[in-house]
């Protein structure tokens, strides 16, 4: 009765989400964060049974004398039980991993909305498709400099496809608040994932592969707005807009119009620039 009144997410969030940034802002991440909460509660649940069963031992059957007791009782037993019971935890976690892994992993046959996310050192190319597959047409574009991060703005309440190409070294698409993370390779391999998000928002994104010098430098900006401002954004990109006068559009100016989760990093060009006659090396 007590336990009525619980939810995974009030628990999880009762104890900092067990490691997790959030519950997520995609259907998907919620799911997963759902089984890994889910997960824990039971690792505690066994947990607490193990200790119980040590301290009991340890009080109950404590020295009493010198005589050693017989060492093989209940072998028998205790090995089965020593087997049994881990495969059984495992198949269950096996059991929900898979419903889980297999839901997330799900591609549809018509979704709302294609971006081509495009990976190269060092930087991010986000494009609007027409379709499906690398013969489709990008009808819009964004891609990052040194000095802008670039925006990936996309709708709530869509089914959304990520297709991912790399144009050199194999990097990784990751948002963290997406609770989600796909490597992007080079080549005819092209990864391919979907999902809905579901809260608007402004969300970091970064690249978790290292994938040389200026890995750090990879950052983007997940921007998650309704259909209606996302219908406008898109409308103004294919006109022309650039991407901040797109942002201006839909109410995003001044500073707003850029990333507000992260910013630049430094590339320190001018002062330890190669190839420039009037510079010191770095670190000099
Ligand atoms: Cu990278």
């Amino acid at each position: 009765m007590l336990l009525s009144g619980c939810s995974i997410e009030g628990f999880g969030k009762a104890f900092g989400n067990f490691g997790w940034p959030s519950r997520g802002v995609s259907l998907q991440a919620h799911k997963m964060y759902d089984l890994w909460i889910a997960s824990v509660i039971a690792a505690l649940i066994v947990g607490i049974f193990v200790w119980g069963l040590i301290f009991w031992c340890v009080i109950r059957y404590r020295k009493r004398g010198d005589e050693l007791p017989v060492q093989t009782r209940f072998n028998m037993p205790m090995e089965v039980l020593y087997t049994v019971t881990p495969i059984l935890i495992v198949a269950v976690l096996f059991y929900y991993t898979a419903i889980v892994q297999t839901d997330v992993d799900k591609l549809s046959k018509n979704p709302d909305q294609i971006v081509q996310v495009t990976a190269f050192k060092w930087q991010w190319e986000f494009d609007y498709r027409d379709g499906m597959g690398k013969d489709a047409n990008t009808v819009a574009s964004t891609v990052g400099s040194a000095d802008v991060i670039p925006l990936l703005v996309l709708p709530v309440g869509e089914k959304i496809r990520f297709e991912e190409t790399s144009k050199d070294v194999i990097h990784s698409f990751w948002v963290p608040e997406m609770l989600f993370k796909r490597d992007v390779f080079p080549g005819s391999a092209r990864n391919v994932f979907e999902a809905t998000l579901d809260k608007e928002g402004r969300y970091v994104g970064r690249c978790a592969e290292l994938c040389g010098t200026y890995h750090a430098f990879m950052q983007f900006e997940l921007v998650a707005v309704s259909k209606d401002k996302f219908d406008t954004y898109l409308t103004a990109k294919k006109g022309g807009a650039t991407t901040q006068e797109a942002m201006a559009q839909i109410g995003f100016t001044g500073k707003e119009a850029y990333a507000v989760t992260t910013v630049p990093l430094n590339t320190r060009r001018q002062a330890s620039g190669w190839n420039q006659s009037n510079t010191v090396a770095a670190g000099k």
